[in-house]
């Protein structure tokens, strides 16, 4: 039999599954399924074991389901876009495109090392021209239906870099390249207007299967508030203040007003309170937003926190007075949710597909007989023109404007799409979050020339799986799908959610319980287990750790144990078999029972067939494993099996252990096509029930002792039964009053 040798046989079927393509989508047959991965960023610093949980955790869903029939899409792509590679190219005059690919092949080497079945064909690269040239493509049909729009934004500026900082980039209110102090600078920035959506954004949660929590988050980001605007005139009747509340019913007990500033000051105004009649101060406060509601509140520092702190700085009054009844104001509905600021002062991103013409300038630019407004000279590029290539002229040393400007190439015979005037190239480019928000989209069609993606084969995502704190991904995504719902380019039988299951793996901790990082010297790297263990070792471990969803630290011992329980499988496979030549030898063999209880094997493996692939579908991935372990460990009782049991015992595991699976499937049990194209085993009910079941026995309603039992017994068994238990007959000295009989479940003698 030898050892089991992992490093030969898993790279042995990688290459065999590659070459046979087993894990292509195909175009026709079965039911489809979409389960999908968060694509990652590849970054420099390559996978931790973390990052594969979820992958591993969608593999065995998706290897599963295929054995089940489904007809499964499978993706995986690349995130491509972004700044650490753009700031690495500062630092080190690499080009991010360069970096980045690099890192991409560093990560495809590592996920297919891990055994993992993508069917690469539907690869993609938010980078490539391929796909931006959609990415662009969209822009362009939200610019035409209104969604998008320019105006002047607040961003972090630092002086020193003369560059726009991302908001992570600044630390403690400083530059983290140069610890400048970072200022605001208002600059013309683009948007999307997903607060058109905010609505739909919220009612759409109702009818898709997300934890609660992460529905929640949304939920809370978008932040609808539904109050009252209430007017407040001044004392000289000239001016008045609106001001939105969502507790209209304190307005009894107003002391002050006040309006959005970045200062605390008084104003030296008085309004009148329209229900009481009362003179109250107008204030100017800092906590007050420009942006939310009216941008003026009405301060009540009786009931709200911040107005009271406020009051009390400035020693305004504090009068606590009854709730109104009766509510006055006009109903407003309100929303934290701010549009989209997608623009980045940024290189490695997809160009901003829109072209600004001096002389368009001077009229009014129209869509559909509607003034856009501060978008006078500014014209998508004609479709035919897409995608606008990222220019490769470029400095990446920041000058105070976005890198593309320096370009010589980028604005080269550029002519306005309205007059055909020269004309000049927006230079910024998106926010990555944008190609995030439909690439799910692009893996229905990857290859498609003509469209982003053909409308026939567009369907939602089944199951999505990855950090379930992505609160902005997950809402840009949806707001770009609703749109392109409204855009008739997907179908109404699909749906206006795209991802209608969503799960989140819990985080991997380093064996310290810190979270797995650099700086903690805790970082686990599957390559490290590969080597000494295999990949199938690896996902066993991952997946036996503990519940899917929850945090749990690496243990090297754990890793360990995976890897012994693989041992045992092994041998089980190479010693057990009647097929003639590998009956047992040594001590251990004498010690195994020589006929199986047929009955007894044939109950498990049914159960067992039922519990694994009903685990996997609810991604209970360590308890599936934990029933393997258990039929593991019955038909290790026995000195000789007949092989239906392991061919059964090879299918359950194979989402697991795939190599090891397909070398036993071909090698012992002689199989020649592979054991993840093969069928799910079906279990036959009659070996599911029972043949024994656990009674409570109660004293007065206390839990003393349970018995185990046949179940059905008559009601005069199970009392004698359980007059007879040890624990239980002490307490029965005394006269019994009464037996209660619940079959099945309990006994309760009350004396
Ligand atoms: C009176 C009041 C009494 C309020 C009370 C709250 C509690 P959320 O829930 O966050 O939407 N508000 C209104 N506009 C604001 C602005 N531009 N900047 C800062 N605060 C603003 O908060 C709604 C409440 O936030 C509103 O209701 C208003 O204070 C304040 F016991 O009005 B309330
Ligand atoms: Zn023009």
């Amino acid at each position: 039999m030898g050892t089991y040798n992992f490093k030969t046989v898993e790279k042995k079927w990688q290459d065999v599954w590659e070459k046979e393509g087993i894990y292509k989508t195909s175009s026709k047959k079965g039911k489809k399924r979409y389960i999908l991965d968060m694509f990652p960023y590849p970054s420099g610093a390559s996978m931790h074991v973390g990052h594969l949980e979820g992958y591993v955790g969608t593999d065995i869903l998706t290897r599963y389901l295929r054995m089940k029939g489904f007809n499964i899409l499978h993706p995986m792509g690349w995130d491509a876009f972004g700044l650490p590679a753009e700031n690495y190219a500062i630092k080190t005059g690499i080009h991010p495109d360069k970096e980045t690919h690099k890192n991409i092949e560093k990560f495809k080497k590592q996920l297919n090392a891990s055994g993992l079945s993508y069917d690469w064909d539907k690869e993609i690269d938010t980078s490539s021209p391929e796909f931006y040239k959609w990415t662009q493509w969209i822009f362009i049909k939200f610019f035409e239906k209104g969604l998008v729009y320019k105006k002047k934004s607040a961003v972090n500026w630092c002086p020193k870099d003369e560059t726009v900082l991302a908001n992570e980039q600044v630390i403690d209110g400083k530059c983290e390249r140069c610890d400048t102090s970072v200022v605001k600078k208002d600059l013309e920035q683009w948007f999307f207007k997903i607060t058109d959506y905010a609505d739909r954004l919220i009612d759409g949660l109702d009818g898709i299967d997300w934890l609660e929590e992460v529905k929640t988050q949304q939920k809370n980001w978008i932040g609808r508030k539904e109050g009252r605007t209430i007017k407040f005139g001044d004392t000289n009747a000239n001016k008045t203040f609106k001001i939105f509340t969502t507790r209209p019913e304190t307005l009894n007990s107003v002391t002050f007003l006040a309006i959005a500033s970045d200062k605390n000051k008084f104003t030296g105004r008085y309004v009148v309170n329209p229900i009481n009649n009362e003179k109250i101060p107008v204030w100017e406060a800092d906590y007050v937003s420009f942006d939310y509601g009216t941008g003026a509140i009405m301060g009540v520092p009786a009931y709200d926190e911040k107005d009271a702190l406020f009051a009390k700085k400035y020693h305004i009054d504090v009068v606590k007075r009854d709730f109104l009844k009766e509510i006055i104001g006009e109903k407003t509905v309100n929303y934290h949710l701010r549009d989209w600021l997608i623009s980045r002062q940024r290189y490695w991103g997809c160009p901003i597909p829109m072209i600004y013409c001096e002389s368009c300038s001077l009229k009014d630019h129209t869509l559909k007989g509607q003034t856009l407004k501060g978008m006078a000279g500014w014209y998508p590029v004609p479709k035919d023109q897409l995608p606008v290539l990222l220019p490769t002229d470029v400095d990446f040393l920041p000058h105070g404007e976005s890198p593309i400007a320096r370009s010589s190439t980028f604005q080269k015979d550029v002519v306005c799409p309205s007059c055909g005037k020269p004309a000049k190239r927006e230079v910024d480019t998106m926010d990555t979050y944008v190609d995030s928000s439909w690439y799910f989209l692009r893996f229905c069609d990857p290859k498609n020339t003509k469209k982003f993606a053909d409308k026939k084969k567009i369907i939602a995502v089944d199951d999505y799986v990855g950090g379930g704190h992505v609160i902005q991904h997950l809402l840009f995504a949806r707001f770009f799908w609703k749109v392109l719902f409204d855009l008739g380019y997907i179908d109404k039988n699909v749906g206006d959610e795209p991802f209608l299951k969503l799960r989140a793996p819990g985080w991997i901790l380093g064996p310290d319980s810190r979270k797995m990082s650099k700086r903690w010297g805790n970082v686990v790297t599957p390559d490290d287990i590969f080597t000494k263990f295999g990949a199938d070792t690896l996902r066993v471990y991952e997946m036996f750790m503990g519940p899917f969803d929850v945090a749990k630290p690496w243990s090297i011992t754990g890793v360990e144990g995976s890897y012994r329980f693989l041992g045992r499988v092994w041998r089980l496979f190479h010693q057990n078999t009647d097929s003639g030549s590998s009956l047992l030898r040594g001590p251990s063999a004498a010690s195994r029972s020589a006929s199986p209880d047929q009955n007894l094997i044939l109950s498990k493996m049914h159960k067992t067939i039922k519990k694994v692939g009903e685990d996997i579908e609810n991604y209970k991935f360590n308890t599936a494993i934990s029933s393997i372990m258990e039929f593991v460990n019955e038909l290790s009782k026995y000195k000789v099996l007949n092989t239906k049991y392991l061919v059964v015992l090879a299918q359950l595991l194979a989402p697991f252990a795939p190599h090891m699976m397909e070398e036993v499937w071909h090698n012992v049990l002689g199989y020649k096509s592979s054991v993840h194209l093969s069928d799910w085993p079906k279990y036959d009910p009659k070996y599911l029930i029972e043949n024994e079941i656990t009674i409570a026995i109660q004293i007065n309603g206390k839990l003393r002792s349970t018995i185990t039992i046949k179940p059905n017994l008559s009601e005069s068994d199970v009392l004698k039964l359980a007059k007879a238990d040890k624990k239980v007959s002490k307490w029965l000295s005394g006269t019994i009053e009464k037996e209660i009989f619940i079959p099945n479940k309990l006994v309760n003698f009350v004396i």
